[in-house]
């Protein structure tokens, strides 16, 4: 395979798609070695059809706020690859969202989907509506508005939207509203859904959840444990909300929180009734974290920084893209933090991940230690499908079994001479090899 000619072809028909190209490069890098021991994948052109989306679809949302201003954005659905199952991924609205964010997402979704082990294809949507200061009821029309294009594109056996940045329950219960009158069908199109229509128990705690068992399994490798260990946790969104229960749970200190104003430290560990009020930050809908420091006065906010300078033995990045950078990585290695799972998608920059690698401290990557949302996901479209709900310890279960089996891939893929663990590699190439497999099988159509 030659790399440099692939990526400089993607590069010309995509040009200033950033994100997009820094995913595929990363993925490619890591699979160029398995690719060239299988030259039926290269004769097949397995890459090529891979990284292109299947479809991408755009489409204009227009809405009109409390005042009577008629607003217009614009909404996406990428469908990048249904080899393995329906398209799957979830919906983000941010202001920063476009076509190189969501086809990063899309593309990083389907090793991720992959992993899982069940049948999911990858997808991303979204829009550039900021939900930021909306009221409750622009954000019930702008969603309406974005499913009356969304309906058409989507369906329980074709493609399976669900949660991400900026789309909660909320915004979920809203879009699945508006499916139902459009569809004339009540079925299992979203996941993410409400518990009294179709949801699942531990949905919204998942992807936190199992960021952290996937970080045990990493933690045991060294013979270690959470029990004692001082972890920092950026964002305060969904994902930070999980991860910091289920730290807490397991014998943990969670010092820091973040949001795009600065981070907040507070030693004593955030803990009960202030990972309670996470959620009340999350929904006052400003996102910023600098509240709490005045709830809580044992914190400290600084204002325009980011947690990972603080000393810390695990490090959890659960806010966005590209938020731990180069020095970041450095910072956190001097500290000496021996362990980062990636709850957010690609939140480390090619920069610090190769400081990670190279000091050989346990890294795992978003695609493997944020999988248990769409897990989950994929654990709520089976009980939609066979109309029955398991206990929320019957899904804990099943979550931590694929968290658990998602750790041995990566290890039966990624084990090193020196016997360390290339998570990067060991994701990759576990989740390429199922995927190209199946389009081999499926030829080309
Ligand atoms: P939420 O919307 O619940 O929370 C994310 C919040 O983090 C955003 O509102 C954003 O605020 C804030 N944020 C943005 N940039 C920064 C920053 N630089 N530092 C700190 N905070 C920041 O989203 P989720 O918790 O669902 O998603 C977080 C990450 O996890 C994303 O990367 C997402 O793709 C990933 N993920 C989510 C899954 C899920 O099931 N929800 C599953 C797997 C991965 P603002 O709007 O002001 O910029
Ligand atoms: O990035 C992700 O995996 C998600 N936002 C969850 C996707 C899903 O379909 O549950």
């Amino acid at each position: 395979m030659d790399l440099n000619k692939i990526m400089n072809d993607l590069e010309k028909k995509h040009p200033g798609e950033v994100e997009y190209l820094q995913a595929v490069r990363e993925v490619l890098e890591s699979i160029e070695d398995v690719v060239n021991e299988n030259p039926h994948f290269e004769s097949a052109g397995i890459i090529e059809r891979l990284i292109e989306p299947d479809r991408v679809l755009t489409f204009k949302v227009q809405w009109v706020d409390d005042n009577g201003k008629v607003h217009i954005n614009l909404g996406y659905r990428v469908q990048f690859n249904n080899s393995i199952g329906p398209y799957k991924g979830g919906l983000r609205f941010h202001p920063s969202v476009n076509l190189s964010i969501l086809k990063f997402l899309g593309f990083e979704q389907i090793f991720k989907n992959s992993l899982t082990t069940l049948p999911m294809g990858g997808g991303k949507g979204g829009s550039d509506f900021n939900p930021k200061g909306k009221s409750d009821s622009e954000i019930m029309r702008f969603c309406q508005a974005f499913m009356l294009e969304l309906w058409r594109l989507i369906g329980p056996n074709t493609d399976v939207p669900a949660g991400d940045i900026g789309v909660g329950g909320k915004e979920i219960g809203y879009m699945y509203g508006m499916y139902k009158k459009l569809a004339r069908e009540n079925t299992g199109v979203l996941t993410g859904k409400g518990l009294n229509w179709g949801g699942s128990l531990i949905r919204p705690e998942a992807t936190g959840f199992g960021t952290v068992y996937f970080a045990k399994e990493m933690l045991a490798t060294i013979g270690e444990t959470f029990k004692g260990k001082i972890v920092a946790v950026s964002g305060f969104g969904n994902v930070a909300w999980g991860a910091t229960l289920k730290v807490v749970e397991l014998g943990g200190k969670v010092v820091t929180l973040s949001g795009p104003d600065g981070y907040i430290h507070d030693p004593e560990g955030i803990t009960g009734e202030k990972i309670d009020y996470m959620l009340e930050l999350r929904a006052s809908n400003q996102d910023i974290v600098a509240p709490y420091a005045k709830e809580f006065p044992e914190a400290t906010f600084y204002p325009d920084a980011k947690p990972w300078e603080v000393k810390v033995d695990v490090a959890l990045p659960c806010a966005t893209q590209n938020e731990l950078g180069e020095e970041d990585a450095k910072k956190l290695i001097e500290n000496g933090c021996v362990c980062i799972a990636e709850g957010a998608n690609m939140p480390s920059t090619p920069e610090a991940i190769d400081i990670f690698q190279n000091n050989r401290v346990l890294f795992g990557p978003g695609k493997a230690a944020n999988a248990g949302g769409v897990a989950t996901s994929g654990l709520e479209m089976t009980q939609n499908a066979m109309k029955l709900a398991w206990t929320r310890e019957e899904v804990d279960e099943k979550l931590h079994h694929i968290m658990i089996s998602i750790h041995n891939a990566c290890v039966q893929y990624g084990e090193r001479e020196d016997e360390t663990i290339d998570y990067v590699k060991g994701a990759n190439v576990a989740g390429f090899l199922k995927v190209a497999n199946s389009m081999l099988d499926q030829g080309i159509a």
